[in-house]
């Protein structure tokens, strides 16, 4: 055990669950070391039975480091990913401020984990946007299968996607309008308490919002640039987990037969799909899991080799501190570091 592992952000909520699942996977680290901005400094993070003292960023010596996970804003990472990259550290990046670069891969390891091999021009590997990354965990075995032409996908995203703020936001709204207090709304621009808004992330010029764009670009960058995508995120009030309904065009003719039977024995996913009343997956039951859980599969005869499925997962994990565990596990079994 000689790898040396820090988690950068480790207050956030992504930070933290890198650390659970570091600790829950039994990554092979001699040493896992807990940084966030300044003002964290001296503050403790759980590690397992252990309990981390917080250092300061700007203050961190990364040449010791072989893996930095960041789990920052795009600022914060623009500024310190490359630091950490040129003193050595590998840094495996959650924000989006790198993953279009075509010198960084992008990577889910069940979708394209060779990708990983290109990481050494600039140190850096991209962690996707986490709609995207259960999406494509569903999408990869079934376009390996019979190609995708078209993908038509409603995002129902929990608050925890945009932090823990937004997570006080769904649970003080949801509190005051219970006991008759005034509703205030700081971190969205409409109430998300007993509501749905669509928009997350800010708008582009064609109407898109960049929530909407990442899931297409991300796509074409990590499973086939060819597939037409098409994307409306929407926010819901779920504190954690993001479900996403996907209409599937396919070029070849797949059944909801096959579908069920691919995705059963295809990697990180769990089929639950029963039909009759509770027979499907929602949010409420993922939070805290590594699957990305695949219900409602059904034919869809509007057009010639259509299929439809409800995807669900922990945002916090599979969208981002698990697939970035993953990737990290995925440089030592392809044989870039040793443990
Ligand atoms: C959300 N998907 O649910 C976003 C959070 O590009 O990494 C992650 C944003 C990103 O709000």
């Amino acid at each position: 055990m000689a790898l040396v592992v820090a988690v950068v952000g480790a207050t956030g909520n992504v930070g933290r669950e890198m650390l659970n699942i570091l600790e829950e996977r039994k990554f092979p680290a001699s040493e896992v070391i807990a940084v966030a901005s300044r003002r964290s400094q001296g503050s403790k993070v759980g590690y397992g039975e252990k309990e981390l003292t917080v250092k300061a960023l700007d203050r961190f010596d990364f040449s010791t480091v072989d893996i930095a996970l960041f789990a920052c804003g795009g600022k914060v990472t623009a500024e310190f990913a490359p630091l950490a990259a040129e003193a050595g550290a590998i840094v495996i990046d959650n924000s989006s401020h790198f993953r279009m670069h075509p010198d960084v891969p992008l990577v889910v390891p069940e979708v394209n984990a060779e990708a990983v091999d290109g990481y050494k021009k600039k140190n850096i590997i991209a962690n996707p946007n986490c709609s995207t990354a259960q999406m494509l965990v569903a999408l990869k075995p079934l376009h390996d299968a019979a190609v995708i032409k078209r993908a038509v996908v409603s995002t129902y995203q929990s608050v925890s996607g945009s932090g823990s703020a937004a997570m006080d936001e769904l649970f003080t709204q949801t509190r005051a309008i219970l006991v008759n207090d005034p509703v205030e709304a700081n971190v969205y621009p409409k109430q998300i308490a007993f509501n749905c808004i669509p928009h997350i992330d800010v708008f582009m010029e064609d109407g898109s919002t960049k929530e909407e764009w990442k899931m297409v670009a991300e796509t074409h960058k990590m499973l086939d640039s060819a597939i037409e995508l098409t994307a409306t995120c929407v926010r819901v009030p779920v504190f954690v987990g993001h479900s996403e309904s996907i209409n599937l065009e396919f070029e070849k003719p797949l059944s909801h037969n096959e579908a069920r039977e691919i995705l059963s024995k295809a990697p990180g996913c769990l089929v639950i799909d029963r039909r009759d009343d509770g027979g499907y997956i929602t949010p409420l039951e993922c939070v805290g899991d590594f699957n990305t859980y695949i219900s409602r599969i059904r034919d869809d005869k509007t057009v010639k080799h259509g299929l439809n499925i409800w995807v669900v997962s922990d945002n916090l994990r599979k969208g981002a501190a698990l697939n970035a565990v993953q990737i990290a596990e995925t440089l030592i079994e392809r044989g870039h570091i040793t443990a």
